[in-house]
């Protein structure tokens, strides 16, 4: 039995073979072909409830608001589980994991054989990119789980605009998703970049389902990006905006759960009155050099997969307002009014609670109530501080790129590359602190280059090698800088406030790129004096500015070692450029 929402008719040849072929081999008990319409939303959110999938929250606080609790072993993106299936090993590279396309293939066929018995199959077509952007992307999700289509709504533009944006053609990204029994030892998140396809099966959370974000904004992205000449990037853009109107935009590379969200909505500290933070993107960006050689970038998405934890009115208060309504919560701790808590909202722990495991929860327990990478889907027009630029088609020119870690030492507050070659080594040996938003041990530095050590497609040196290349097709190429909010002193504490204060590094950059700040040469990069920063409203102490650039040759050294394992990984394709940056940065030190 098929269901068909509204009048959109699914009349691509292509798209209608693509699913019968997946039809006959999972056997659903039906096909749900998705229109995108509200109505359908409402829907099928019924019957995520009934069904126990969502929880409604309480409508007066939450309004339009629901809870999913993912089974408990499958709460992360998981590394170990993804594959780039390509016919050589070598053009995985040795950062991915590798597996034979027809071998791989084979297995996870099997895997799918019948595995939608009984269940519905629900076809989701979703648009990355606003109609009409030269790289807007048409993929179609086939998948047997409501959660990931109520998802993917608020993620991508689905329905309707994709299949019209699609036409007659055969040129989108097909992607195959099931849940089976959600055991780990059947859970493969594996990509075809040659045929345009992603299979998942095994997992039902965030970014091993939700096919759109990280499987084809960024690994079948930054493949198709090599090809085609543009970049797939793990970026948020955002634009600054002067009292005087002057608007400069800004593309920021953090691994996950750095704070890139918080970052592109961040709110400027009361002292700079009339300036303005707005949010174009939170997590990907695709950019690609445009007719009078700058960098233009889209935000592929519609809305925010964004973690819960630590996200409260201090921190990022734009953040708390998009998330006040129509937003799908995931593994946070329920209140018994219907509210939700997570650790570090505003309000105290409360006296009880569901854990995110439906657990009861009490301040005396000694586990978490909500999970560390626990989630919220929010739409991105819910964003007061939304930038009108996130909708055009064209793009925004990027006028600075900036790439950071979570480092507790060595790496200073902000330091501007000498160019773009230079920058582009300090993004491919950038390093940070494991977070939840990965499974494994959190708190551990690793080499993350341009926070896309999960996401690259192919062969990282190859990928630098390209970042190389896109330099020739750009007369004004945005600057690139390093930032670290999270160095530490030594009992442990947080040297720089964070948040709204980093506003003061963006000013910086800001002027930097329009020629205006100041800066003194060192041997890693430029860097800002202390009086060359905009101090206004804020009583911030040389002592700490000193500990929070401190350049401490010991630690340098101990980092070039590590960056040199990463290096000598990739070293039968890492471009000479990039060994000449370390000589000269070893000469320099
Ligand atoms: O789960 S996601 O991959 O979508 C989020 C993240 O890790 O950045
Ligand atoms: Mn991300």
């Amino acid at each position: 039995m098929d269901t068909h929402f509204g009048s959109v008719a699914f009349t691509n040849a292509h798209v209608v073979r693509f699913v019968e072929k997946y039809r006959a081999m999972c056997e659903p008990g039906s096909v749900f072909w998705c229109d995108g319409s509200d109505d359908e939303k409402d829907h099928l959110t019924r019957e995520a409830v009934a069904q126990g999938i969502l929880t409604p929250l309480n409508p007066g606080k939450l309004p339009g608001c629901h809870l999913h609790r993912s089974n408990p072993s499958d709460v992360a993106r998981v590394e170990q589980c993804t594959f780039i299936c390509t016919p050589g090993r070598e053009d995985a590279g040795p950062t991915n994991n590798w597996a034979d396309p027809r071998e791989m293939t084979a297995k996870l066929h099997e895997l799918l054989a019948g595995s939608m018995r009984g269940r519905t199959m629900y076809v989701i077509p979703y648009l990355m990119g606003p109609p009409g952007a030269p790289l807007a992307k048409v993929g179609i999700e086939i998948t047997d789980s409501i959660y990931v289509v109520l998802n993917m709504r608020i993620m991508a533009r689905m329905g309707a605009i994709a299949l019209k944006q699609l036409g007659d053609s055969d040129d989108f990204n097909r992607g195959i998703h099931s849940v089976l029994d959600c055991n780990p030892d059947r859970r493969f998140i594996c990509h075809f970049p040659q045929t345009n396809t992603i299979i998942s099966v095994g997992s039902g959370y965030g970014g091993n389902v939700l096919l759109g974000k990280k499987c084809l904004a960024l690994r079948i992205g930054s493949w198709l990006g090599r090809q085609q000449g543009w970049l797939a990037e793990h970026m948020l853009i955002l634009c600054v905006e002067s009292p005087e109107g002057e608007k400069t935009y800004i593309a920021a590379a953090f691994p996950s759960a750095c704070g890139k969200t918080n970052f592109a909505m961040m709110i400027p500290p009361a002292a700079f009155a009339g300036w303005k933070v707005t949010t174009i993107g939170d997590d990907i960006a695709w950019m690609w050099p445009d007719a009078d050689g700058r960098l233009r970038a889209i935000n592929p998405e519609t809305g925010y997969f964004g973690v819960a934890p630590g996200t409260n009115l201090a921190t990022n208060p734009n953040a708390m307002r998009t998330i006040a309504r129509d937003t799908i919560y995931t593994n946070v701790a329920l209140l018994p009014d219907g509210d939700v808590w997570w650790e570090g909202k505003d309000s105290p722990p409360p006296a009880q609670a569901t854990d995110w495991m439906g657990r009861p929860w009490t301040p005396a327990s000694r586990e978490k109530a909500a999970h560390p990478n626990s989630r919220f889907t929010a739409p991105m027009s819910n964003n007061p501080a939304l930038a009108s630029e996130a909708e055009d088609p064209a793009g925004v020119p990027i006028s600075a790129i900036i790439f950071g870690g979570r480092r507790a030492t060595t790496m200073p507050l902000v330091f501007q590359a000498f160019n773009w070659t230079h920058g582009v080594y300090i993004g491919a040996t950038m390093g940070s602190e494991t977070t939840a938003a990965a499974a494994g041990t959190p708190g551990q530095v690793r080499r993350d280059p341009m926070a896309m050590l999960p996401f690259c497609g192919y062969h990282m040196g190859d990928y630098f090698n390209h970042w190389l290349q896109v330099r020739r097709k750009l007369t004004d190429p945005p600057r690139i800088f390093h930032v670290n909010w999270f160095r530490k002193d030594d009992a442990g504490v947080y040297l720089w406030p964070g948040f709204g204060e980093n506003f003061r590094v963006l000013k910086w950059i800001v002027d930097r790129c329009r020629g205006r700040g100041k800066a003194r040469e060192t041997q890693v990069g430029w860097m800002p004096r202390h009086a060359e920063f905009d101090w206004r409203g804020l009583d911030f102490p040389r002592e700490k500015w000193d500990a929070l650039n401190k350049f401490d040759p010991a630690e340098w050294q101990r980092e070039l070692l590590w960056q040199d394992e990463l290096l000598l990984k990739l070293h039968d394709r890492l471009p000479k450029e990039l060994i000449f940056q370390r000589e000269l940065l070893i000469s320099r030190l």
